[in-house]
């Protein structure tokens, strides 16, 4: 018997095993994939702070400060949709623990203020907006409260509770949910030991498709840092046996880049602010992000398998100003510029095995869901082949994770076979999205090794653009 065939047969045998190992791969729930698919989407901070210049307020402000002049969360949302944001998630409540909805179980809230003579309702008026103009809603709501007086005690886990069930049974659905981790002092110089496992209950009894931020999921986990930057290893992957949030969460290099062979589904979302603060500051006009920035951003978070959050404050007048404005409209226009002609649709795609080249349309039917794989477990190779040379400085991978991330190791290979170029862009982790931007390169063929995989690594797309060439990543 030829070697081959032994390889075979022993590889054959190994199957049912090879199988269960691949049952027992941490996989997204539904709501996460979903998620995945969001891939940008708009953080909105408003509240006291938003008219006394604060970052922090000490919650002891007078309702009465709060008094937009001119709310419109339509306007919001027309600014979210021309950015190509999938969703709003806002501050119902930041540490201040002023709430932005008439909330029965604090007597600091929108209807102590003068805004509307105290019958606006801030939940209500985005939720209704997002409804309108197709986009998802999310709620952060934050667990550190500097004003509430059962803050400190067992009652004020009580409160959480409440003000969370308010929230999803009047301004539901809720697809995002944020806690911060930020555990400070109350009132009453005390701080609060939360009661995360009722808060996790209560979420999942009431709302189970809200997907859930913190410091360690249960759903999404942070990436460590507030510069939207992910780990160019970016593991969708996490342990968080003896870890906690806030200030017992694991370090922040290990959310950035999750953990290889994490036991639980808890991917990174990149949360950053389009000016220096997160919320609305005057002084701040002339520091908004500028559209080439927050591509670099998106090539550093969407582009590296995460999710970007990108926080928008609304002004005191209740309006996003028109440099977010412009900064954001500007931004889809150089995506959409950027992203119009897949050039890898020039070319015919194939998948490799041994000897064998097959052509395939998997890699380039712009569907997510449908790939190659072998049918062993060795390393996979797959390319575009073109007639024509193309000249290129972007190609983008998409793994299909719906069966969990595998991709250990890539090496992309842009070869020229007429003037025998090649040059060798290697990297980690492919995922959801995987942007690569590289000097102009003119190619006859484009070739994808996975090096190393977990399991068979689901490759559905490669895609080649010309990108402006001051666009390639910082
Ligand atoms: C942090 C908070 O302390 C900041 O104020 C902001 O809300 C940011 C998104 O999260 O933990």
């Amino acid at each position: 018997m030829d070697l081959l065939k032994r390889i075979l047969i022993l590889a054959l045998a190994f199957c049912p095993l090879i199988l269960k190992a691949q049952q027992d791969v941490p996989k997204p729930t539904k709501a996460q994939l979903a998620w995945h698919a969001m891939e940008f989407y708009l953080f909105m901070h408003f509240g006291p702070n938003t008219f006394t210049d604060l970052e922090w307020g000490h919650g002891n402000e007078k309702e009465e400060v709060f008094n937009p002049t001119n709310l419109d969360c339509e306007q919001w949302c027309r600014i979210a949709k021309a950015s190509g944001a999938k969703g709003i998630i806002i501050t119902a409540k930041h540490h201040d623990g002023f709430c932005l909805w008439p909330s029965k179980f604090s007597k600091h809230t929108v209807r102590e203020s003068k805004w509307k003579d105290g019958k606006g309702d801030v939940l209500k008026e985005l939720s209704e907006a997002c409804k309108k103009y197709g986009l998802k809603f999310g709620v952060y709501i934050s667990p550190w409260d500097r004003n509430h007086p059962d803050y400190g005690t067992e009652k004020y886990n009580d409160v959480f509770v409440n003000m969370m069930k308010e929230i999803f049974t009047n301004y539901g659905p809720i697809w995002e949910l944020w806690w911060d981790g930020a555990n400070g002092e109350g009132p009453n110089g005390k701080r609060q030991i939360y009661d995360w496992h009722r808060f996790e209950q209560t979420v999942r009894e009431l709302s189970p498709n809200t997907v859930v931020f913190s410091d360690i999921g249960p759903d999404i986990r942070w990436c460590g840092n507030e510069d939207g930057i992910a780990g160019k290893t970016n593991w969708n992957t996490l342990d968080t046996a003896g870890f906690t949030r806030g200030a017992g969460s694991p370090k922040q290099d290990t959310l950035n880049s999750g953990n290889i062979n994490g036991k639980n589904w808890i991917p990174a979302e990149c949360d950053v602010s389009i000016r220096p603060g997160w919320f609305y500051h005057k002084a701040e006009d002339s520091k908004v992000k500028t559209p080439e920035q927050l591509f670099d951003l998106y090539l550093k978070s969407v582009g590296r398998g995460t999710n970007l959050l990108l926080n928008v404050p609304p002004d005191g007048r209740g309006l996003i100003t028109r440099y977010d404005s412009a900064a954001l409209t500007d931004f889809a226009g150089l995506r959409q510029k950027i992203f119009k002609q897949n050039l890898s649709k020039n070319g015919k795609a194939f998948f490799a095995n041994f000897a064998n080249k097959r052509y395939t349309k998997y890699l380039t039917d712009g569907d997510t869901k449908t790939f190659e794989t072998d049918s062993l477990y060795y390393q996979q190779t797959m390319g575009i082949e073109f007639a024509k040379s193309q000249k290129i400085n972007c190609v983008i991978l998409k793994e299909n994770i719906e069966n969990g991330q595998h991709a250990k190791s890539f090496i992309l290979i842009l070869m020229n076979s007429k003037t025998q170029f090649n040059k060798e862009i290697r990297g980690t982790t492919i995922g959801n999205k995987r942007i690569l931007t590289f000097p102009q390169t003119e190619i006859d063929n484009i070739l994808l090794i996975i090096g190393s995989q977990k399991w068979l690594t689901q490759i559905s797309e490669i895609e080649a653009y010309l990108i402006d060439e001051k666009l390639i990543e910082k």
